[in-house]
């Protein structure tokens, strides 16, 4: 039995299609919450996080829009985070991307404060890698891998506590990188796991692999999960589509497999846009997921004899 926290993060500057801001009500609305109850876990409702004003900090890449906002944002999200850690696991229901630049730095204080390290599962289409400099969409929901990692080019942001190791980072279902985020990706020793490795070799042999990792080290685990990291047809609430995701199968399966580990300590559900939502399918299937995450199943052993 788990102590859920809901937190809800309407967060939609990190982007330029309005709608991420009602993903909080859509999770509500298609019952997150009964979900994890008839799971037989606890669950708490901690509200909407309201960000401060924000405070005119300015960049020198033209492209970026919303920076206070985001940085408002950032700061009130990463101090409900760090709140939220040792009272249960928080989930993070979002909001666009740009809303882990603040969870996943609340989490790295928390984890630096318990002298225990952090690992972090990127479940996505994009890799987020990014930096304020680098951005050519302006879209700072392109950038928070890159924060979290510590890469330079975050001047106008708080610095992050505590940044998390490449070898500490996986990526799962990219299959959408710009150059200048190859580049940079390339210098790190993240483990990016593009649409090509699960095709070839499936997503349970990678996955158990990285988590054997947190395991060995006694880690803290974040998992961060995009709704883009699904396919298109069957998640169409989002506002950046890229086809050749994974399918409701293999998406089950991650996140069995992450239940069954018992080593996620925080959850971000992001980019639901429930404006591109076709009668609440996709909240409803990243419900579900978070069921699978939680611990539903068919049976209670998962490799039977056949
Ligand atoms: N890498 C592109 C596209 C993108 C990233 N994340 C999303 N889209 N959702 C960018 O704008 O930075
Ligand atoms: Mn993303
Ligand atoms: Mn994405």
């Amino acid at each position: 039995m788990t102590h859920c926290i809901l937190i809800g993060c309407p967060v939609d500057e990190g982007q330029r299609r309005a709608g991420c801001l009602m993903g909080p009500a859509a999770y509500r609305v298609a019952g997150l919450a009964r979900t994890l109850t008839e799971l037989g876990h606890t669950v708490e409702d901690r509200g909407d996080v309201i960000p401060a004003a924000g405070r005119g900090q300015t960049c020198d890449n033209p492209a970026v829009h919303h920076l206070p906002e985001v940085i408002a944002w950032t700061e009130a999200l990463s101090a409900s985070a760090s709140a939220a850690m040792p009272d249960g696991v928080p989930i993070f229901m979002g909001g666009d991307h740009s809303l882990s630049l603040g969870t996943v730095a609340g989490v790295a204080a928390h984890a630096q404060a318990e002298g225990r390290p952090l690992f972090v599962i990127w479940l996505d289409a994009h890799s987020d890698f990014h930096t304020v400099r680098t951005t050519t969409s302006g879209n700072l929901h392109g950038t928070p891998m890159a924060y979290a990692a510590g890469r330079a080019g975050f001047e106008p942001f708080p610095p992050f506590p505590a940044p998390v190791p490449g070898q500490n980072i996986c990526m799962f279902g990219i299959r959408s990188v710009d150059p200048a985020e190859h580049a940079a990706l390339e210098e790190t020793r993240i483990t990016v796991n593009d649409m090509r490795v699960l095709d070839e070799h499936g997503i349970a042999a990678p996955l158990r692999a990285f988590l054997d990792r947190v395991r060995a080290e006694n880690g803290l685990l974040h998992v961060s999960l995009d709704v883009d990291f699904l396919d298109p047809s069957i998640a169409p609430a989002v506002g950046t589509t890229v086809p050749g995701g994974t399918t409701f199968r293999e998406a089950h399966l991650v996140c069995e497999l992450l239940h069954e580990s018992g080593l996620m300590t925080s959850l971000d559900l992001v980019e639901l846009n429930p404006f591109l939502d076709d009668r609440g399918r996709t909240a409803k299937l990243m419900v579900d997921l978070v069921g699978s995450l939680m611990g539903r199943k068919v049976f209670d052993r998962p490799t039977r004899s056949f």
